[in-house]
């Protein structure tokens, strides 16, 4: 099977599984895990930020950001199709307890004027705004870069106003590869990030939430509470070590892979992508024109041995990593020729 539903699916390289092997460990809950400290201190390093805290997935990071900034009955601003919003579970209802605003956004980002206008004044009425959340590279705005620029203009808007950003940076690294732009200088921008280490980076597990110190105290109590205290995690950490220091500059060659299976979807009667909206490493199809669900499309794929995501009911997500060969996009190419064709 080639496997482009998500990068989420890559398996820990030899090195990773070593490092498993042989990772020094303690009981992290009592701060005595050395793996995981050099882990989280090598994250807030990266991030220019003063700390860092090891979570169980991008989803426990989001949300365990969202609680250490907000209090129930706050209001949020967050693009509307945000990972934290769209794909979280409800979990920011649920658990911080906290109201959405949702903007539209244009690949990825909300207009700075609605965002300023969404912000509430000082009214009996009113919840008060405390978070603003942004997401970058912005998954279902098709892996698009957030500019540096933008998510400076939005930390002018939310300072003024006293109010905390938040960055989903569960995929940071493909726009500071693509841009060049250090990690910390788009992390100096918000007050937190959350970075995944299993998402193209190749560790089976993990993520980081960076802020300041202060901060991250208080969202550890929060991770605690959410059950991610996690005892000897070393045995995780190590490999997510070796995602954040030797697998970053790589992410380039995926978004070449995604670039070329882009340009083959053009060509494809029926298949509606411009490949100049591709930027890193997720790839969006429309297929109305084929006149068949995205459901069916997957599964008339995966019958060809090429698995893929209904992204909506005639979208289509594709997602390259280091697992799918340069042979498996000709392959995935040609499948999807088969299936517009009826055959
Ligand atoms: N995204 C997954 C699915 O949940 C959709 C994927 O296959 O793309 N932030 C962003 C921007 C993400 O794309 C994801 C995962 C997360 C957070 C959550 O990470 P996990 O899956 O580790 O909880």
């Amino acid at each position: 099977m080639i496997d482009l539903r998500s990068d989420t699916v890559t398996k820990p390289t030899k090195a990773m599984r070593e490092a498993m092997a042989k990772a020094e460990v303690g009981d992290d809950v009592y701060k005595e895990d050395p793996t995981v400290r050099t882990l989280e201190e090598t994250a807030a390093g990266i991030l220019g930020k003063e700390a860092a805290l090891f979570v169980t997935s991008g989803t426990q990071g989001n949300q365990v950001a969202i609680l250490t900034h907000t209090r129930p009955g706050d209001e949020v601003i967050v693009e509307s199709q945000a990972h934290v919003y769209y794909y979280e579970v409800g979990a920011m209802a649920a658990l911080a307890g906290v109201q959405t605003r949702t903007i539209e956004g244009k690949r990825g980002q909300m207009p700075v004027d609605a965002i300023t206008r969404a912000i509430r004044e000082d009214n009996i009425h009113f919840p008060p705004t405390t978070l603003i959340c942004l997401e970058n590279t912005h998954n279902r705005a098709g892996g698009a870069i957030v500019p540096l620029s933008y998510m400076t203009d939005v930390h002018g808007i939310a300072s003024r106003a006293g109010i905390r950003v938040h960055l989903d940076g569960a995929r940071l690294f493909h726009a500071v590869v693509v841009t060049g732009i250090k990690a910390a200088d788009f992390a100096a921008t918000v007050d937190s990030v959350q970075i995944c280490l299993s998402k193209g980076l190749g560790a089976p597990i993990g993520s980081l939430l960076v802020g300041d110190r202060e901060y991250i105290e208080r969202a550890k109590k929060w991770r605690k509470a959410l059950g991610g205290g996690m005892r000897q995690a070393g045995v995780i950490a190590a490999p997510g070590l070796i995602a954040l220091t030797k697998m970053v500059d790589r992410l380039g060659e995926d978004h070449v892979k995604a670039k070329r299976l882009a340009d083959g979807l053009a060509n494809i009667s029926g298949c509606s992508i411009d490949p100049r909206d591709v930027e890193t490493n997720i790839v969006i199809v429309d297929i109305k024109e084929l006149a068949m669900s995205a459901e069916t499309f997957c599964q008339r794929l995966k019958d060809k041995g090429v698995l893929v995501s209904a992204f909506s009911e005639d979208t289509v997500r594709f997602v390259t990593h280091f697992d799918v060969q340069d042979g498996d996009i000709d392959q995935a190419l040609k499948a999807v020729q088969d299936v517009a064709l009826g055959m």
